[in-house]
């Protein structure tokens, strides 16, 4: 059976890759990179099939996706049922958190990419009142994360989720790339919860596989 991930260096392909590692799947990663940092090289579209052009792209034998959501859920529905990395399977409650952490990681940590954009394609002066308009949301974003991973290791229960396959990126990108953090006067240390989940998660074996595997991700929170 052939397992091909379109991975886009620096980018939400880091959760796919890492979903896949967790459940010890084996699979073939293809590194693609950006043009002065911003959109993927054109062979990253050509070459995967991908219609849209954007990664994370999983081709997993007879199946295609797109979404890093879609694929981290299709991975686990497919090779580990029974797993609780959707939560426990007879607790509704874990897996509509789950759900709603899958969601937020997309629906709501978005509110980081509006400020992002307009320092790539913006000029300098515009950028910085975007982003100022935008700290409010980041930063309540940044709460609701730390508020719950007080006295918890993982987002949902006491064990490893797609919640947190799907949050880290979203937090780590948002700490790497300061947006709405030292611009209001904050710093990174004013989420220790969340510092400390994301170097937890790090340290996981599973997460250095990727790394270990070649996969460009710079955002890695550490010591
Ligand atoms: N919602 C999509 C977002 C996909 C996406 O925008 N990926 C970015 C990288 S994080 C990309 O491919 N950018 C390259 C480009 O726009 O050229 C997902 O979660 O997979």
């Amino acid at each position: 059976m052939s397992r091909v991930l379109y991975y886009l260096e620096d980018s939400r392909a880091f959760r796919v890759a890492w979903a896949l590692e967790e459940l010890e799947l084996d699979y073939d990663l293809k590194h693609y990179r950006r043009i002065q940092g911003k959109r993927a090289e054109p062979t990253l579209k050509s070459e995967s099939g991908n219609p849209l052009g954007k990664s994370p792209y999983l081709v997993d034998s007879d199946v295609q996706l797109g979404e890093s959501a879609a694929q981290v859920k299709y991975l686990i529905q497919r090779y580990a049922p029974e797993s609780s990395l959707l939560g426990p399977v007879d607790d509704w409650q874990k897996r509509g958190d789950v759900e709603a952490w899958i969601s937020f990681s997309e629906g709501m940590m978005v509110h980081t990419l509006a400020a992002i954009y307009p320092r790539w394609f913006s000029d300098a002066s515009s950028a910085s009142q975007i982003e100022a308009k935008m700290t409010p949301n980041i930063q309540n974003n940044l709460n609701a994360l730390e508020s719950a991973l007080a006295g918890n290791d993982y987002l949902v229960g006491d064990s490893l989720t797609a919640a947190d396959l799907m949050c880290v990126f979203s937090a780590e990108y948002t700490l790497y790339m300061d947006t709405g953090i030292s611009s209001d006067g904050k710093k990174k240390q004013d989420w220790p919860n969340t510092l400390a989940w994301l170097k937890r998660c790090a340290q996981r074996p599973a997460y250095q596989r990727v790394l270990q595997k070649g996969a460009t991700h710079k955002f890695t929170v550490t010591d």
